[in-house]
């Protein structure tokens, strides 16, 4: 069995929202296509609360993009994004949601960050959704959406680490690119750890 993991295709990160990913809204129509290919299909959604202390404005002294220690782990000051029940958490509209069997929320803790869409930054708290794969007997995972450089490539190298093999669909996907080069570090890192690069028109 294989699954589609559609990667935090929220308002926030197209145009317009908070976090704006450059060219966001791109990857909608290659999830909408790959979404009818795939019998399971699942997403991740950040979900934070409002004084998420990844948010710059939760720090006196800290701007949005300034690398900080949060917890004793390396942290991105991002502008407040994804709150619980607002308008930029939700699942962009277009989004063909309804083939979507289960979506994963990430980043609830306060104290910690969850780029992937397996585990906190901490690796201490699970979100269900290796398990759930699992469960379905999952052996194969196609990667996709936003941002590549962050929480795309940390959910694909648990996803590695838990021992599935890995696709990313390269066209789905948009960075954020805070320092020029991020993204393709990113790709490089993932394909490093074993994750294989695929073209969306590649995938049967
Ligand atoms: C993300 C930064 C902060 C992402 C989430 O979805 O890539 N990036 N929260
Ligand atoms: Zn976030």
């Amino acid at each position: 069995m294989r699954a589609l993991i559609l990667v935090d295709i929220q308002n926030d990160f197209c145009p317009g929202g908070a976090l704006a990913v450059p060219d966001g809204d791109a990857v909608i129509p290659i999830a909408n296509k790959l979404i009818e290919q795939f019998e399971l299909v699942v997403a991740t959604q950040d979900w934070h609360p409002p004084d998420h202390k990844s948010f710059a404005s939760q720090h006196d002294g800290i701007s949005v993009g300034d690398r900080f220690d949060l917890n004793g782990i390396a942290q991105v000051a991002w502008p407040d994004h994804c709150v619980f029940e607002t308008h930029g958490a939700k699942l962009c509209s277009d989004l063909h949601t309804q083939l979507v069997e289960k979506v994963f929320p990430k980043g609830i803790n306060p104290q910690v960050d969850s780029y992937s869409g397996f585990f906190d930054n901490d690796h201490q708290t699970a979100t269900g959704l290796g398990d759930f794969l699992r469960s379905k007997n999952v052996k194969q995972v196609y990667v996709l959406g936003l941002a590549t450089d962050y929480c795309v490539k940390f959910t694909a190298l648990d996803a590695v680490g838990l021992g599935f093999e890995t696709f990313l669909v390269l066209d789905g996907c948009r960075g954020v690119d805070l320092n020029s080069g991020d993204v393709e570090q990113a790709i490089a890192a993932m394909q490093d750890a074993g994750v294989a690069l695929v073209r969306s028109d590649e995938i049967e």
